[in-house]
């Protein structure tokens, strides 16, 4: 039996989603997040570093999306949501799959982390607190976001997906910095396809039900 260990409002959403594609019978252990936003001491039961996803089949216990992206997929899939072997579409479905959690999700949350810093300081540090973190989001952050984003629109010009002009997991993986980032600075009207990509992948009926499993996805507020 697969169970998801799935913190509330996290990036185990995709592992959920990745299921439903598959049409696999799993479970769903769910952890709520502590006051602070971590999760449990619990998960650390299931995994030495305590984060979400984890996902257990039998006696196998895997941690990280991608990673566990990639057993499903192998040993589930039959070839579907990956492209063959040895095609372009294989090599941008490797480097997306990749991509996400080890270039994009990091730069999010350096921004993120610099946009809290003002609020977390003793009221009389906030002005300084407020130039420091403004100035690195200026001078470092915001550009090298930009970039990112003008990169990924740039993608999504060539074709339908980020791996070619099928969906594929790489597309699941890719979602939770993209539904962040448009939850939170709205690609409407700025970026047209990541704005489509978000609402396309939103519209598959799997990840409606992956909701419903899953539980509130404040994601999408
Ligand atoms: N790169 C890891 C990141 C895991 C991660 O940071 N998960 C978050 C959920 S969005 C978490 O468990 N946060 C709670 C905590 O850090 O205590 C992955 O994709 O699996």
């Amino acid at each position: 039996m697969i169970v998801v260990h799935h913190l509330e409002n996290s990036r185990s959403q995709r592992i959920l989603w990745l299921l439903e594609e598959l049409g696999l019978d799993y479970e769903v252990r769910l952890y709520k997040r502590q006051p602070t936003m971590q999760a449990p001491d619990t998960l650390r039961a299931i995994h030495p570093l305590g984060k979400s996803p984890v996902l257990t089949d039998g006696d196998r216990t895997l941690a990280e999306s991608g990673a566990i992206i990639e057993y499903l997929v192998e040993t589930y899939g039959g070839g579907r949501f990956v492209p063959p072997p040895g095609t372009p579409e294989k090599l941008r479905y490797t480097y997306f799959l990749h991509y996400a959690e080890g270039s994009l999700m990091p730069l999010l949350l350096l921004k993120l982390v610099f946009m809290k810093i003002p609020e977390r300081v003793p009221w009389p540090m906030r002005p300084v607190a407020r130039l420091i973190s403004g100035g690195a989001d200026k001078s470092l952050i915001g550009p090298q976001v930009a970039n990112h984003f003008a990169f990924l629109e740039g993608e999504l010009a060539e074709r339908d997906w980020f791996a070619g002009n099928e969906f594929t997991a790489a597309d699941i993986q890719m979602s939770f910095p993209l539904e962040a980032a448009d939850a939170r600075v709205g690609f409407a009207g700025k970026m047209p396809r990541l704005k489509s990509f978000v609402d396309r992948l939103q519209a598959r009926p799997a990840y409606k039900r992956a909701l419903e499993k899953g539980g509130p996805y404040s994601m999408l507020k």
